[in-house]
């Protein structure tokens, strides 16, 4: 049997996983998901029903991005994704947690948007207060260093970073480079990558 991406064009969570597994070259069928109307066997696979959910050749079901990146990186180790002393992959795992809150909160302030809701308005702020939060912080970190990680290696809290910043520019704000001068040069550098460039999410 071979390896299965159940996944959305757009999804910033299936973008990790996507980009993961060129760089891991492994090779997988990708099913797109009609998430406005999800097939009956996408949502036996999963009982959450989100995209990414990945099928291993040996009929193993895992959904969630960060357990599909981890299981990926523990059993295909090369090249490593997450660093193998506990207390760096704990500051991985740190980042990507704070890259995945950042696309949550993209994506649920663009459906708010779409409802145009008034009575929302105090959670329309609460969740740009989020992102105008988070957003200084990756570019703190990388005024300092070349990745989140340090200047050795990328990492998967540099993927999952570029796929919220990527799904940020999509849906509601291109110009934050332009404010975010560290995390834009960044951004763009990654973005000369196959795997990275590729996956480049496209308006409907
Ligand atoms: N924590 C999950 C989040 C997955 C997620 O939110 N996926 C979105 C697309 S980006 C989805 O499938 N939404 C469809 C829905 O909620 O019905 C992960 O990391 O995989």
């Amino acid at each position: 049997m071979t390896r299965k991406l159940y996944y959305h064009q757009q999804s910033n969570f299936s973008r990790k996983i996507r980009i993961l597994l060129q760089e891991k070259n492994l090779e997988c069928e990708l099913i797109e998901v009609n998430l406005m109307n999800k097939p009956d066997d996408f949502v036996q696979l999963s009982p959450i029903a989100k995209v990414p959910v990945f099928v291993e050749n040996d009929s193993t079901v895992i959904w969630d991005s960060t357990l599909i990146a981890e299981y990926l990186d523990e059993t295909y180790p090369t090249p490593r994704f997450y660093p193998e002393k506990n207390q760096e992959k704990l500051e991985c795992r740190k980042w990507e947690e704070m890259a995945d809150h950042l696309g949550d909160t993209i994506i649920n302030l663009w459906i708010l948007n779409l409802t145009n809701n008034a009575v929302s308005s105090r959670y329309r702020t609460r969740l740009e207060d989020t992102i105008n939060r988070l957003l200084p912080v990756f570019e703190q970190q990388l005024s300092q260093t070349k990745y989140l990680l340090g200047d050795e290696n990328w990492t998967m809290a540099d993927i999952a970073t570029l796929c919220s910043m990527g799904y940020y520019s999509l849906r509601l704000n291109e110009d934050w480079i332009l404010a975010y001068p560290h995390l834009g040069d960044w951004f763009k550098k990654l973005h000369e990558r196959e795997s990275v460039n590729s996956t480049f999410p496209i308006p409907l």
